[in-house]
């Protein structure tokens, strides 16, 4: 076989399974009696993958943000669970809220709400999409100390990763996807362990991603089971980098090979990295190990940052300034293009 055989056919494994990219409006062309067509629909025969809408999205993480930080226990909250809920009902899911008290532990105890919305729930073949939607109690990264004890907005630790599955939703209700989809946003991911405490009873690590270690543990559906998981944290600031995560290489290297090339593929190269970044505790840890999912995780980490995750992270800077449509767009549209894809 000759290298331009070789490389061809290496260029189709590469793309395989991302389907065309996605055009938006203004790449529209003229076709027949003045009707806007999409180049890539008329171009490239295949699957219709919608165009991820980003000002949706942002405007989804400015409506959570909005109610305010949405601690566990607290009205805000609630107030932001009533609106997800709604959200997703109104875009055909089937929702489920799952409640549950869970120690933290500094001995609260939190009444968490994992919010389950199913896409044709009839379907066995399934896609698991997740974020986590409480905001962090603390902001316990902050330079200044007498803040380190604030609540956070957490437009983009909690906020963005939800805005974008929103829009998602949206285009579900849209279009359906060949699979089934279930997109679960869950609760209490962000009561870890305060920066400033030392308890030798807890682990850090065992203190994070509480909601999701409870749904791993009692999944809404008897036996649950996804094809795979993806699942979006922090995926809102400018100029985001997307380096390959540990556990998502160790537990699940084919699905971040799948999203990583559809993502270069798509032309988003600049955020999505092709090395390997930490091995960071979230939700997606408890998906792998307790139900044997492989899920990914798409987590912006900064190594030059203080704590790892850039200079707002953990801090009373983390709001709205911190969110960027360009970055929702382009982790939204690759996540578009990869489940539409799927058969
Ligand atoms: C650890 O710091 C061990 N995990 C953090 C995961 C996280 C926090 N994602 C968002 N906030
Ligand atoms: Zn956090």
């Amino acid at each position: 076989m000759d290298s331009c055989f070789l490389s061809i056919l290496f260029s189709l494994l590469l793309f395989a399974g991302c389907g065309a990219p996605s055009v938006d409006n203004a790449g529209a062309v003229k076709g027949d009696g003045g009707n806007a067509v999409p180049v890539a629909q008329q171009v490239v025969k295949g699957v219709d993958v919608p165009s991820f809408n980003a000002d949706s999205a942002y405007n989804f993480v400015a409506a959570q943000v909005a109610f305010g930080p949405r601690v566990p226990n607290s009205g805000a909250h609630k107030a932001c669970g009533d609106y997800l809920e709604a959200k997703l009902t109104s875009y055909g899911a089937d929702v489920v809220n799952q409640y549950a008290d869970i120690t933290a532990y500094n001995g609260d105890v939190l009444k968490a709400r994992n919010i389950i919305a199913q896409f044709q729930p009839q379907k066995s073949e399934r896609i698991l999409l997740c974020a986590h939607w409480d905001s962090r109690p603390w902001a316990d990264s902050d330079p200044d100390p007498s803040k380190r004890y604030t609540p956070i907005d957490g437009a983009n630790d909690g906020g963005s990763g939800v805005g974008a599955l929103l829009e998602i939703a949206r285009q579900l209700s849209i279009q359906p996807t060949e699979l089934g989809v279930d997109i679960i946003l869950f609760d209490a991911e962000d009561y870890g362990r305060h920066a400033d405490e030392w308890r030798d009873a807890v682990e850090g690590e065992e203190t994070w991603a509480l909601g999701s270690r409870y749904w791993a543990q009692n999944p809404h559906v008897k036996g649950y089971r996804a094809r795979y998981g993806i699942l979006l944290d922090i995926v809102g600031a400018p100029n985001s980098t997307f380096a390959l995560e540990g556990y998502s290489m160790y537990f699940a290297r084919a699905v971040v090979g799948k999203v990583w090339n559809c993502a270069n593929r798509l032309g988003y190269s600049k955020y999505f990295k092709m090395f390997e970044g930490g091995v960071i505790t979230d939700d997606h840890l408890h998906v792998n190990k307790t139900l044997g999912i492989p899920c990914i995780d798409i987590i912006n980490c900064d190594v030059d940052s203080p704590n790892g995750f850039g200079d707002y992270h953990h801090t009373v800077n983390d709001n709205m300034d911190w969110i960027d449509a360009n970055t929702l767009k382009a982790v939204g549209q690759t996540v578009l293009n990869v489940i539409y894809n799927e058969k």
